[in-house]
C-alpha cells in the first residue's frame, strides 16, 4: 500500500461545536501524520472551486454559505492507504446512516451539518489539497516511531 495525502476540512459546524480536538485526535490515533494544518474561514471563489463538482445540485448555494460561514479547519493528512481509510473514518455523508464508531456517526445527525470534508479519491485530493495549501505550508516529516506502526 502506497503512502499518500489526503485533504480533510473541520467545517463550521465543527469548529463552533468545539470538536477540533475530537476529530484531529481520530486520525492522529489511527496513524496518520499531520503534514499540513490551518485555520481559515473560506471565501466564496474557494468554496465554489472546492465544491465545483456539486454547482449544479439543488442545495449548492447553501453548501457554499454553510461553509463560508465561519472558519474551518485545513489538514492535509499522510499515510498509506490515507484517502480511502479517511473516508471510512469520517463515514456515510448522511450522519444518521452513518456508523457508530465514526465522525459523523458519532458526532453528527444533519447532512447539512456532517461536520468534516474528506477527499474521496488520488485525483480529488490532489485538487483540493492545491486548492487549500502552498506547497511551502506542508511539511515533510516521519514520525520518530513510524516502524511501530508500519512493518518496513
Ligand atoms: P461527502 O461530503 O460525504 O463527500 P458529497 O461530496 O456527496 O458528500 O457532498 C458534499 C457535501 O454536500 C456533503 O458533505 C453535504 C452536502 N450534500 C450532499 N448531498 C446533499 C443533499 N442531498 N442535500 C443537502 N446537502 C447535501
Ligand atoms: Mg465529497
Amino acid at each position: 500500500m502506497a503512502s499518500q495525502r489526503t485533504f480533510i476540512a473541520i467545517k463550521p459546524d465543527g469548529v463552533q461545536r468545539g470538536l477540533v480536538g475530537e476529530i484531529l485526535m481520530r486520525f492522529e490515533r489511527k496513524g496518520f501524520r499531520l503534514v499540513g494544518l490551518k485555520q481559515i474561514t473560506p471565501d466564496r471563489a474557494l468554496a465554489e472551486a472546492h465544491y465545483g463538482v456539486h454547482r449544479e445540485r439543488p442545495f449548492f448555494a447553501a453548501l457554499v454559505d454553510f461553509i463560508c460561514s465561519g472558519p474551518v479547519v485545513a489538514m492535509v493528512w499522510e499515510g498509506h492507504g490515507v484517502i480511502a481509510a479517511a473516508r471510512m473514518l469520517i463515514g456515510a455523508t448522511k450522519p444518521l446512516e452513518a456508523e457508530p464508531g465514526t465522525i459523523r456517526g458519532d458526532l453528527a445527525v444533519d447532512i447539512g451539518r456532517n461536520v468534516v470534508h474528506g477527499s474521496d479519491a488520488e485525483e480529488t485530493a490532489a485538487f483540493e489539497i492545491g486548492l487549500w495549501f502552498k506547497d511551502d505550508e506542508l511539511n515533510d516529516w516521519t514520525p520518530a516511531d513510524q516502524s511501530w506502526r508500519v512493518e518496513a
